[in-house]
């Protein structure tokens, strides 16, 4: 994985969605530059595209982190449409809140627009000794109950130290499933053009 270049590639849409502090950007933009930079509460949402490998072609993943405010979940199906797949980032660390995390995993896997997408949860915050582990959340969650109907995956990491986050966006990839509209628009014109040209030559 790494940052695109220039070239046009299929683009497949993965939403970065849990709790406020979860640490979704923080995670975002060590993935992105491989920095642990300061954030602050996201209110909206940042994006970001990285680039990746999926069948030995080149694939362009779009990130979308959107912010985990109560107040900003009532958005978040604003961003359902055309994804590909959830990130689902839980804060092993925070035991008070996660029945919370729970009940919006579960309440956002209800989307119909969301119906059959995989699903990767990560325990994140790893670098915190009481951290939950993959075991336990699998188990608080119900996480076989709540995914028994998509293809599912629980990846340990910490989005301060990188650990664990390329394995989980790899185990993404690997359960995301292209469709041919994933093409870019423009790679579309320019195959919609070669095949007119073609038929003006017969
Ligand atoms: N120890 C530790 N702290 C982390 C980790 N990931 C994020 N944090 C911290 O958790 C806090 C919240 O992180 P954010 O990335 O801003 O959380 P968020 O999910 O984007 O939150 P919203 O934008 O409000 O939805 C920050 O102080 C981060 O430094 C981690 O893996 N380990
Ligand atoms: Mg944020």
């Amino acid at each position: 994985m790494g940052q695109t270049g220039s070239r046009q590639k299929p683009e497949v849409r993965i939403l970065l969605l849990g709790l406020d502090g979860a640490g979704k950007s923080t995670l975002l933009y060590k993935l992105k530059y491989n920095e642990s930079f300061h954030t602050v509460p996201t209110i909206g949402f940042n994006v970001e595209m990285i680039e990746a490998k999926k069948s030995r072609e080149k694939i362009a993943l779009t990130l979308w982190d959107v912010g985990g405010q109560d107040e900003m979940r009532k958005h978040w199906k604003n961003f359902y449409q055309d994804s590909a797949g959830i990130v689902f980032v839980v804060d092993s660390s925070d035991f008070k809140r996660l029945d919370e995390a729970k009940r919006v995993l579960e309440q956002t896997l209800k989307s119909d627009h969301l119906r059959g997408l995989p699903v990767v949860v990560l325990a994140n915050k790893q670098d915190i000794e009481e951290a939950k582990t993959v075991k336990e959340i699998t188990e608080r969650f119900n996480l076989r109950k709540i995914c028994s109907d998509r293809d599912w995956f629980i990846q340990p990491c910490s989005s301060l130290t990188g650990a664990g986050l390329v394995d989980g966006f790899r185990r993404m990839v690997h359960l995301v499933k292209m469709k041919p509209e994933d093409n870019t628009i423009k790679e579309t014109m320019k195959h919609i053009r070669s095949k007119s040209m073609m038929s003006m030559k017969k």
